[in-house]
This record gives C-alpha cells, sequence and structure tokens, in this order.
C-alpha cells in the first residue's frame, strides 16, 4: 500500500542552521548570532557564522535535492536578513537571495513551503524587550507584511512559525538556547500569547498580500504513546495522547488549541492565576484566523503504561531501549498517535513538517557514508504514518529533517541530522545512503515501506 495519491513528499531545513554569511549583503544581528559568541553556551563553540555555506551555494544544493527527487522544501527566511532592525527599511539584498533561491526551487521542479520564523530573531527587537512586548505582534505583522509583499507571487504554501514551544521553552525559560532567558509565568505566558498573536496577525497579511496561499504552523507538541499498545492502556488513555499539565508549554492547549479553536484552556485563569491576563475576545478572534493545515514537527514521544494501581504513568523504558544520536528515544508510534490525536481533535489536514533522526555519520574508506540507522529509524515512523493515514487522518505530507547536516543549536555541529552529509572544512556535500533510500520511496510514493 502506498501513500494517498497527492502526498508530498519533501526535505526540510531553516535560516540560521544552514545559511551562514551572518554578516553579509547587509543582514542584522539575530538572537543565535549573539547568543553563540557567549563562551559556553555552543558545543565546541560552534557558530552559525558560516554553516553549510547555503548563501552561496544554494544551487548546488539544489541540485543535489533534485537528485534525490525531492517533491517539496521546506525553508525558513531570516527575519534580520530582510529587515535588518526587524522593522523599518528592507534589506533589498536579502529579498533578493530568497527570490533567487525561489525561483531555482521552481526551476527544478521543487515547490518552496517556507516558514517565517524558525527562531533567529532580530537582536535589535529583542533590545528593545522582545516577545514579552506588546507590540511584537505588530512587528511580526510588519515584517510578514514585507515577506508577502515581495515573495507572495512565488509562494503559496506558508508557515508562520516553527515550533513555537522551543523557542519559548529552551530559549526563555530554561536559557539552553538563544535568547538565554531564565522567565517564569506569567511572563511565558506573555510570550505565548504574543507568539499567537503574531501568528494571527501574520495569517491575516499572507491572505491579503499573497496569493492563493495554503497557510499553517509547525508545531512542536508533546504527546503520550501506550508504550505496548495494549487494550488497557488504550482504553484508559481514551483517545488522548496530548499532555494536558499546563506547567508545560510543550502542551497543545497553548498552541493548537488557540490559533484553531480559539481558546485556552480555563484553568490557566484559576489554577495557574492568570486571571489578570485572559486575552480579549478581539485578540483571541485574531489569533483563531482560519488556517488550512496544521504542521506537526515529531521526533519522540513519552511512553505511557499503566501502573499496578491501574494508573497512567510515563514509562521507564527498559534498559537498552534505541537511543537516536542526541539521545532521544526511538518510538515509531508517535507518528501515529501523533497526528492521529491532533487531527481528531483539531480537524485540520496535517503535514509532518519535521521528522528525523541525528546519528554519528562518518564517511567510511570507500569514500560512502552508510547510515542504515537512519534508513531503519525512518522506515519504521514512515510505517506508523501510513498506519495514521489508513485510519483516517488526513495527512498531506512528510518534511524529513534534515535535508542536510547542519548546525544543531546548542549541539553546534555534533549532531548530524542530514540526508547528505556535510564536510564543514571543505564544505564538500556527500549523499549519503538514506539519500539513495529516500529517492525510492519518493519514486514509490512509500509502496516499498
Ligand atoms: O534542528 C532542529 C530544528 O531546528 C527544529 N526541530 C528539531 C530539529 C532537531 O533538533
Amino acid at each position: 500500500m502506498s501513500f494517498s495519491k497527492n502526498f508530498i513528499w519533501g526535505v526540510a531545513a531553516a535560516s540560521y542552521q544552514i545559511e551562514g554569511a551572518a554578516n553579509e549583503d547587509g543582514k542584522g544581528l539575530s538572537v543565535w548570532d549573539a547568543f553563540c559568541k557567549k563562551p559556553g553556551k555552543i558545543y565546541k563553540g560552534h557558530t552559525g557564522d558560516i554553516a553549510c555555506d547555503h548563501y552561496h551555494r544554494y544551487k548546488e544544493d539544489i541540485a543535489l535535492m533534485k537528485e534525490i527527487g525531492i517533491q517539496a522544501y521546506r525553508l525558513s527566511l531570516s527575519w534580520p536578513r530582510i529587515l535588518s532592525e526587524g522593522i523599518g527599511k528592507v534589506n533589498t539584498k536579502g529579498i533578493d537571495f530568497y527570490k533567487r533561491l525561489i525561483d531555482e526551487l521552481r526551476a527544478a521542479g521543487i515547490t518552496p513551503y517556507v516558514t517565517l520564523f524558525h527562531w533567529d530573531y532580530p537582536l535589535d527587537l529583542y533590545a528593545k524587550g522582545g516577545w514579552l512586548r506588546k507590540e511584537s505582534s505588530d512587528w511580526f505583522a510588519e515584517y510578514a507584511t514585507t515577506v508577502a509583499k515581495q515573495l507572495g507571487d512565488h509562494v503559496s504554501n506558508w508557515m508562520t512559525f516553527n515550533e513555537p514551544a522551543v523557542f519559548t521553552c529552551i530559549g526563555h525559560q530554561i536559557g539552553e538556547h538563544a535568547p538565554g532567558d531564565k522567565l517564569e509565568f506569567p511572563q511565558l505566558f506573555t510570550i505565548i500569547h504574543n507568539v499567537n498573536l503574531s501568528h494571527g496577525k501574520a495569517v491575516q497579511a499572507l491572505r491579503a498580500h499573497a496569493q492563493k496561499s495554503s497557510i499553517g504552523s509547525a508545531l512542536a507538541m508533546e504527546f503520550r504513546v501506550p508504550y505496548n499498545e495494549d487494550p488497557a492502556t488504550l482504553k484508559a488513555m481514551n483517545g488522548n495522547f496530548g499532555v494536558d499539565t499546563l506547567t508545560n508549554i510543550f502542551s497543545h492547549h497553548y498552541w493548537a488549541a488557540p490559533i484553531v479553536k480559539g481558546a485556552y484552556p480555563e484553568q490557566l485563569w484559576s489554577t495557574m492565576k492568570l486571571e489578570a491576563l485572559r486575552p480579549s475576545a478581539d485578540e483571541m478572534k485574531t489569533i483563531a484566523q482560519p488556517i488550512d493545515f496544521l504542521g506537526l514537527n515529531i521526533y519522540s514521544a513519552e511512553p505511557t503504561t499503566l501502573n499496578s494501581k491501574g494508573e497512567l504513568e510515563e514509562t521507564r523504558v527498559p534498559a537498552g531501549h534505541p537511543l537516536t544520536g542526541i539521545d532521544w528515544l526511538v518510538l515509531p508510534s508517535a507518528l501515529y498517535y501523533g497526528p492521529k490525536f491532533i487531527y481528531d481533535t483539531y480537524k485540520l489536514p496535517i503535514y509532518i513538517t519535521e521528522n528525523g533522526m541525528s546519528n554519528r555519520d562518518i564517511v567510511s574508506l570507500d569514500g560512502k557514508v552508510h547510515d542504515p540507522q537512519r534508513i531503519d529509524f525512518l522506515t519504521r515512523y514512515l510505517k506508523e504514518l501510513k498506519r495514521a493515514q489508513k485510519d483516517g487522518a488526513e495527512i498531506l505530507g512528510y518534511f524529513q529533517w534534515s535535508v542536510m547536516d547542519n548546525f544543531e543549536w546548542a549541539k553546534g555541529y555534533k549532531e548530524r541530522f542530514g540526508l547528505i552529509f556535510v564536510d564543514y572544512c571543505t564544505q564538500k556535500r556527500i549523499l549519503k545512503d538514506s539519500a539513495h533510500w529516500y529517492r525510492t520511496v519518493i519514486e514509490q510514493n512509500g509502496a516499498n515501506l
């Protein structure tokens, strides 16, 4: 059995992780440019200054995507490359880069899926208070309007944000990602809400200026999967594979619920004591602009079982349970229960906007990169996605993370997620075995899985 007829097979990457050219052609600084310069924050002091040098090598990279048979490429735009100070004057050279990139993709028959924001927040706006400021959603709307006017004729598929939960939690609560803040509630809720408002205003801007758009957001939310898939656990979970705990910023109640249903849970105002921050009905209406799909970035999940008292609890997996290079649990059923739960709850078509694994890839003596673990990982996960589609979830496409090895944030270049190996000293690219395997998957629309 293959995937549905018009299923889209893609790959993904993000501006700061691959572009390099950190100070070229009028680009302003982002919080990540600044954070990487702080001692001890990034593995071995790596930075995204050069990364994969994609800014200069995009033609070569697109030719490789074409060779793999990629149908769609999910890229992100660097906000400070387009508006050096975040708002105000447009940096024409920055916009021109993205126009060239998108033209090249289209000429290669690859559909661009563009994410407005994948974490490289303009440093100048952060200095003004960043996401904590009420004006932050108007700043984002100005940026989205600029992008829609400049690129709207050539792009039809948009995502407003990448993983707002991650930059809110890891960047503003735990402080391990840029900008490195350690805030608590209620300030964290202010960020969440301003990001959701920014999403809504960006959707309005894209609808107004970019024609024939399909718009969504790429969310990272935490899912629970029944570890043994036994009937008793499934019965106890009662179809709820999400996380309801509101101290957990990865709960779908913070992201999918407001943008699709226009609501935050009532417990926020009572249990979390955030009544003073309760948004107006008008704001909630702005947030819940009609969108066309939800993007889900899924790598793992919380394994769940029943304990001896018959209560659900997070399982400690048995010793030896498989881990990826970055130490995330291999749990393929995340790609079944996650999309199925979100589709059943929010009734919107779904793209898997990221999924993949980091691996300790090396160039072998034969000059090739053999990554059977990645092929095995992707096969297992894609089989589960196929099961979700078979069981009724409307899944439009799948974007493997990542097209090439790249800068993995606080882990620097240690983690390799790519289908294409990158030698960071020479910038030589090598198609890994998984890239050749993925070509066959695409050709057969997943029938071989
Ligand atoms: O590299 C990241 C990406 O930027 C966001 N999603 C998860 C990936 C792997 O950690």
